[in-house]
């Protein structure tokens, strides 16, 4: 447990939303599809620009069992990212967005920017997915309790500090972003907490994040982890984004074990074997 913070475990908290309350019904965790509207990103970046790939990777995604899609159209990777304006991503976005809340599935939108998820939600989208947890944009938590939307709250730091305790510094920031969000009256069955692996962390803490990731379940939140073909499996196993599959999944069951609920992958269909499978094995105990 997380004996370096005040919190008492709390009790689970219901989802209050339809669209939350379908993606936590399963008997194995959700599985959220990125797609990314990028030239930047450290693994596709450039690969779905183009809209009719984008509409057509979507697709993909979704016939190999994807339960939602996570639409972002600026890099967030630590190093050599380009931020971009709110007119760049919009004109990212603006061809895409319908055409994929059009194929049936959720769509949620990966913005740290409140005009772009406004933007996105009268398109269609009904999640924010926040990388910075409600603590950058100012407008964002207001915006979302206005419009009844569900939020990620990811963890997120300037810049990585390996002498800190990752654990403790993720439950500081979810208090944080708990009370902008209670303050802002976004109800907390709206609320999925990520840890963030990757954002401001070392490899080694992101690794940490995973290996005590049950400690987070003391918000009674539904937690979200998306470790896909990320950094820190290639200080283990040198690799490139591409090549780091087998990583990814060894995270995301460890992860699907530690409790979380919706995991977020580049790589859908083998996500989506490697979650039943365990869950399979598991109901066989
Ligand atoms: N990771 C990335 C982006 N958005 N959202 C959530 N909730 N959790 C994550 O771990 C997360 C996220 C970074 O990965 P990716 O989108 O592939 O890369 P980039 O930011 O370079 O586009």
């Amino acid at each position: 447990m997380i004996a370096t913070t005040s919190r008492s475990a709390a009790a689970a908290v219901p989802a209050d939303h339809p669209v939350l309350r379908a993606l936590l019904s399963k008997p194995y965790p959700a599985v959220m599809g990125v797609l990314n509207l990028t030239p930047d990103s450290f693994s596709d970046g450039g690969q779905f620009i183009a809209p009719e790939r984008a509409l057509a990777q979507a697709r993909r995604m979704i016939a190999e069992g994807a339960d939602i899609i996570d639409i972002g159209a600026e890099s967030t990777r630590p190093y050599g990212s380009q931020p971009v304006s709110a007119e760049q991503e919009l004109k990212r976005l603006q061809p895409v967005l319908a055409g994929v809340v059009s194929l049936g599935v959720p769509v949620s939108i990966d913005s740290m920017k409140s005009s772009i998820v406004a933007w996105a939600l009268d398109a269609g989208a009904t999640v924010a997915n926040d990388v910075w947890g409600l603590q950058r944009d100012p407008d964002m938590a207001g915006l979302l309790a206005a419009r009844n939307s569900p939020v990620i709250v990811v963890h997120n730091r300037d810049r990585a500090d390996p002498a800190i305790d990752i654990i403790k510094d993720i439950a500081e920031f979810f208090t944080r972003s708990l009370e902008i969000a209670a303050k802002a009256g976004i109800p907390q069955g709206h609320i999925v907490l990520d840890p963030g692996i990757g954002f401001g962390k070392t490899p080694e803490q992101s690794m940490r994040a995973l290996a005590r990731l049950n400690e987070l379940a003391v918000f009674g939140l539904p937690l979200l982890v998306g470790a896909s073909r990320k950094r820190f499996i290639s200080s283990v196993s040198p690799s490139e984004p591409h090549q780091r599959l087998g990583g990814s999944i060894a995270a995301h069951l460890i992860a699907a074990k530690a409790g979380a609920r919706i995991i977020r992958t580049h790589d859908v269909s083998e996500t989506v074997q490697a979650l039943r499978v365990a869950a399979a094995i598991g109901d066989r105990r």
